[in-house]
């Protein structure tokens, strides 16, 4: 083991020892977060009750109109609470940390869900006997039979229905191709937060009121469609401006009662502020930061979106407002960390609840990262860093939170300080910020249509994501397709080990019988395809549905092209929006690798008999040692070896191929995406023993890294593979996330600040998409899997995402720490 440690290890290890720490702030927010730590999640029921009411008696009018509704029930009825201490109000749940309900999506299941959610192994949630009894009594009836899941699963043809659930268990996975809508009723996604500061939801409301005056009696669609979108703006609108409200009023009574002065003086504030925004624009940094966050944490009522809205340029669109505080003397750089920080810890508290198995093993370590984006360029195209960006970069290091999520854009003229900065952040490794390159980002949003201007003031959205707010229009989840299983079906033509006699995938024919690697490779690329051809079955039948069954009256006021065209986001196509839809490719390097293993020991060296490999995966390598050796020594990905990383082209080519003819059929750039949140655990699940010497029913590999231990050449020669297996040729393409391990001993003091700057300077002239480190000895996640209550503070990076290692499966644990750790930056 390295001596060295990273700060994070050095703070965990003076917990362990009662030492003082050092290298973390207290504030208020640090208070508060030591008692949400202590709470296990609470499942609140009031937005799936209140949306239950509502919807009972709002039966046959439109969908919008109905979900305004509900919003404006909820705010009417919902209970109200200001946390003792905190400066940023607004919770759409009950004290410490909750996850709220969703029926609309899987609501039937919900009495048999929370039977096993209080012991579920991964991500439990608790009950009340009270709350229990309302669900099975007053949510779970209502929604019998008329769930978004149900109808899916009803439209699904056969042969793609095989591939997805288990027989009749619906909203039970296969993990072959798993469709995503199910568990979420959007994809990640950023509001224009801007034109809440800028008139307020009162603004957005007179200009609805406005055009409603202005329809035509006579007109059909003006009086079926554009009249409820309107209306359901107005009420939309009222709802938030109540909410707040309620806040203000609460407030005010607290301050009342109060008797420390500072406290009394902070509610008075508070009370204030919740009076003004979001009804009305904001004047400073606090009613901005307020603004935002009812405007998100409504957003959190109006739907599941995946991975939760996300923050946006927190550092572009909050700048005016602290250049002109910070001018007139009205707030300090600390006061305005502390202002952060406090949103960061309410943030915290809101975990997202999942009922189904794959949704909540898809997002291991209570996940949620409603990213905060960082640097990049202005809409002009000049460098955008400003004092907040700095801040932001400072809370990420000295406070010990997950959320939000940090995402630093990186582009050609990303200044020295910020680079640093980003490096000695990155050291301190809890896993932030991640990294987005402007440089392969910009080019293909242009290619998608997308302006100069629109291209360059993109925001990170969920793990890897980028969306132009106001122009994206895309928000039906998408597939997650096991590449493993298109593997397997080729060792076992069409079946797989785990679903025994069944023919799962396609009969490319007895693998003892190819004569040669092409042979295999055109098998596999025919068991691949017929994959990706289920995904984009499920994926019409969702777009189709999706629209009858939500309807987001918040996010489409947020968005011009909807006020525009009055159409629900939700809706198949807007007028003038571009559509970004992804479909996810699961198990890449084992995939890539386990051919590369065939091609080499059987066909070209002969080393290998197929009989003998069949043999070995069929046994697990029991008594197949040897073999397995042989196949772990093969030439693999992750190591700039084009012999493997050919392959790797070939099949990101052959999946964008068919999605470059196929996609426009849907009406939506359909791309190849390799960002597994933790769906490669599951998926590995599923999946036999591989040519590529992974263990039966193991974890996959995880986005575009290598497979677990098998980069061996430093962590310059994984991003060559990643570059040598893109086509940039190809524009149906998006996030390919890569993790990289590092030894803290080689980033440590300046110099190893200089190797990590150059390191990421590298990553960006070879136009990657993203990259994220974790900086920390595998020893020490040895020790916290052994003494997991000394070690709960511990956090690590997963996908787009940071968790507290103890609260992961011993599966994903040992995952992370079966990766190489790279002991230098070369
Ligand atoms: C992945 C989240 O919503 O795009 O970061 O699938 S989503």
């Amino acid at each position: 083991m390295s001596q060295s440690r990273s700060p994070q290890e050095i703070r965990i290890q003076n917990e362990i020892n009662h030492k003082k720490i050092a290298n973390v702030h207290e504030n208020r927010a640090t208070e508060i977060l030591k008692k949400v730590r202590e709470s296990k999640p609470q499942i609140d029921i009031e937005r799936g009750l209140y949306f239950t009411k509502s919807f009972q008696k709002t039966e046959g009018q439109p969908l919008i109109l109905r979900w305004a509704k509900a919003l404006k029930y909820y705010a009417e009825n919902a209970s109200i609470y200001i946390d003792e201490n905190q400066l940023i109000v607004g919770r759409s749940g009950k004290p410490g940390r909750y996850g709220i309900l969703y029926p609309e999506l899987d609501g039937d299941t919900l009495d048999e869900a929370i039977k096993t959610l209080p012991s579920r192994d991964v991500s439990p949630f608790d009950i009340t006997p009270e709350d229990a009894k309302i669900i099975t009594e007053q949510i779970t009836p209502y929604w019998k039979g008329k769930t978004f899941h149900e109808d899916l699963a009803k439209a699904l043809p056969r042969e793609t229905k095989k591939l997805t659930y288990n027989g009749d268990k619906e909203l039970t996975s296969r993990y072959i191709v798993n469709e995503t809508a199910s568990f979420r009723s959007s994809l990640q996604w950023v509001h224009d937060y801007e034109i809440v500061l800028e008139k307020g939801f009162e603004g957005i409301k007179e200009e609805a009121l406005e055009r409603l005056q202005q329809l035509d009696s006579d007109s059909p669609v003006d009086q079926t469609e554009k009249r409820p979108f309107l209306e359901a703006q107005i009420i939309t609108s009222d709802a938030i401006i109540l909410w707040a409200e309620r806040h203000a009023k609460l407030a005010k009574e607290l301050s009342a009662k109060q008797r420390d002065a500072d406290r009394k003086k902070e509610l008075k504030i508070i009370a204030e502020i919740c009076e003004r925004v979001p009804r009305y624009p904001a004047r400073t940094f606090y009613e901005a930061l307020q603004s935002q966050w009812f405007t998100q944490m409504f957003s959190r009522i109006e739907q599941k979106t995946g991975t939760i809205i996300s923050n946006g340029r927190m550092d572009q669109y909050l700048y005016p407002f602290y250049q002109k505080d910070i001018k007139e003397g009205r707030i300090t750089d600390e006061q305005v960390q502390e202002l952060f920080e406090c949103m960061w810890v309410a943030m915290s508290e809101f975990v997202d609840l999942y009922l189904s198995e794959a949704g909540g093993s898809f997002n291991e370590g209570y996940a949620h990262w409603e990213a905060v984006t960082i640097g990049g360029t202005t809409k002009k195209g000049y460098d955008a860093t400003n004092e907040l960006t700095y801040i932001l970069l400072k809370s990420k290091r000295e406070f010990p939170l997950n959320y939000p999520d940090l995402a630093a854009r990186i582009h050609m003229g990303s200044p020295k300080r910020y680079l640093y900065e980003v490096a000695e952040t990155i050291k301190d490794g809890t896993g932030f910020p991640k990294l987005i390159n402007d440089d392969e980002v910009v080019p293909i949003l242009l290619s998608k249509g997308a302006s100069l201007k629109e291209a360059y003031d993109y925001s990170v959205s969920g793990c890897a994501e980028c969306r132009m707010p106001n122009r994206d229009t895309y928000t039906s989840p998408n597939a997650y397709i096991n590449f493993a299983a298109a593997l397997e079906m080729v060792l076992y033509n069409g079946k797989m080990k785990k679903y025994g006699d069944e023919i799962v995938g396609l009969e490319t024919g007895n693998f003892e019988d190819f004569e040669s690697f092409d042979e295999v490779l055109e098998a596999y690329l025919k068991q691949q395809k017929n994959l990706i051809r289920h995904a984009f079955i499920q994926q019409h039948e969702i777009i189709r549905l999706r629209g009858e069954h939500f309807a987001t009256p918040l996010g489409s006021s947020l968005h011009k092209l909807c006020r525009e065209s009055y159409k629900d986001l939700h809706q198949p196509s807007i007028p003038g929006g571009i559509d970004l839809g992804y479909f996810e490719f699961i198990g890449y390097a084992t995939v890539v690798d386990s051919l590369s293993a065939i091609k080499k020991l059987i066909f070209e060296e002969k080393r290998l008999t197929k009989k003998e490999l069949l043999e070995a995966v069929n046994n697990d390598f029991k008594g197949y040692e040897a073999i397995r050796q042989l196949l772990l020594h093969a030439p693999s990905y992750g190591n700039d070896d084009s012999y493997t990383d050919e392959i790797g082209q070939l099949l990101d080519l052959e999946a964008q191929k068919f999605t470059h003819k196929y996609g426009k059929e849907l009406g939506v750039h359909m791309d190849l995406r390799l960002v597994p949140f933790t769906s490669h655990v599951p998926f590995g699940k599923v999946i036999g023993a591989t040519p590529n010497g992974r263990f039966s029913y193991t974890p996959l590999s995880d986005g575009s890294s290598a497979s677990q231990g098998a980069d061996l050449n430093g962590p310059t020669a994984v991003l060559l593979s990643n570059y040598k297996t893109k086509n940039f040729d190809y524009e149906d393409h998006a996030a390919r996330l890569l993790n990289i391990k590092l030894s803290p001993s080689c980033v440590e003091g300046e110099n190893g600040t200089e190797k990590l700057v150059q390191f990421i300077k590298a990553w960006h002239d070879l136009r990657l998409w993203h990259l994220q480190f974790n900086v920390l000895n595998t020893e020490t996640l040895r020790q916290a899997q052994k003494q997991p209550q000394l070690y709960k503070n511990l956090l690590v990076r997963i996908a787009g995402y940071s968790a507290y290692f103890t609260e992961l499966s011993k599966d994903l644990q040992d995952d992370i720490i079966a990766r190489t750790e790279h002991e230098e930056v070369s």
